[in-house]
């Protein structure tokens, strides 16, 4: 079933079926929670102070940056929103459709043009909540000249304590964020005891969250060409949208394009990030 509902001026959509349950806000295209029938585990993670009134993006499950990521386009251009502007607008419903084991909700944005892209192109985020949640970002250039933009699906996972995490499945090299893009080798373990903000320069395709020794969530990732992996520690304090102590519980694990990916008129590209209960 799909239940929609209205809260703090937003709507969301509430999604049971027979393998699982989630929900998505129409504001940000943003899905919030995914719970597996298969453990009953939550595994998204939504900051107990995320803005859930339109004044600001959602922090927590998963947010779609787009065109650009972080400020990368905000430095050339000047005061642009970060991660782009999709996630602070409303999007519309395209199409639903519901088997007793899966659900898919194609939704689309109300505008793609804005400052700092001034474009004409199609983009629209496919849901599929099962035995696993599949979250598809389609993005056309239906213009007459290439463009060129960054995303993300920039994912925040619930886990029990950050420091009982790790992450398996990446290697190779990473810049740095924390220390002025330094170029790094991926540490293994790959454990985490202070703030990391890193995107591994591969198509990483897949990752598997582990919770004390166990996986626990499998993340696969499509069209990508790195993998961005952030947990702010103590800078979480600073945050306002987030608790002190909130960064105990989530790690970010991003699908994303982050060196910039260029689509010739009528081409389409896809970033599509599957998260499975392990
Ligand atoms: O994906 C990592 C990152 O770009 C970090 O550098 C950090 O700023 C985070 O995303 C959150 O960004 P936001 O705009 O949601 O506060």
């Amino acid at each position: 079933s799909i239940t929609v509902s209205e809260a703090g001026g937003l709507t969301f959509l509430d999604i049971e079926n027979d393998l699982a349950s989630a929900k998505i806000s129409l504001f940000g295209g943003h899905v919030l929670s995914y719970i597996p029938k298969s453990d009953n585990q939550e595994r998204l993670w939504l900051s107990p102070h995320a803005y859930l009134n339109g004044e600001r993006p959602i922090r927590g499950g998963i947010p779609v940056c787009w065109p650009w990521f972080s400020d990368d386009h905000g430095k050339e251009k000047g005061e642009l929103p970060s991660h782009g502007f999709l996630r602070t607008q409303t999007w519309k419903i395209v199409s639903t459709e519901e088997t007793g084991e899966a659900t898919h909700i194609v939704l689309a944005p109300s505008f793609t043009r804005a400052e700092g892209f001034e474009y004409d192109c199609e983009v629209t985020l496919s849901v599929t909540v099962g035995a696993s949640l599949t979250v598809t970002l389609a993005t056309k250039n239906t213009g007459v000249v290439p463009f060129e933009y960054n995303c993300a699906l920039h994912t925040y996972f619930q886990v029990d304590h950050i420091q009982k995490t790790a992450l398996t499945g990446i290697a190779g090299q990473y810049k740095d964020k924390t220390q002025n893009w330094a170029v790094k080798e991926t540490p293994s373990p790959y454990t985490f005891h202070q703030e990391t903000d890193r995107i591994h320069l591969a198509a990483i395709a897949e990752t598997y969250i582990e919770v004390e020794g166990n996986d626990f969530t499998q993340v696969s990732s499509q069209g990508n060409d790195s993998l961005v992996v952030w947990n702010p520690w103590q800078g979480a304090a600073s945050i306002s949208d987030m608790d002190a102590f909130g960064y105990k519980h989530m790690v970010c694990v991003e699908s994303a394009i982050t060196g910039g990916k260029t689509l010739a008129p009528q081409a389409e590209h896809t970033l599509i990030q599957r998260v499975s209960p392990k």
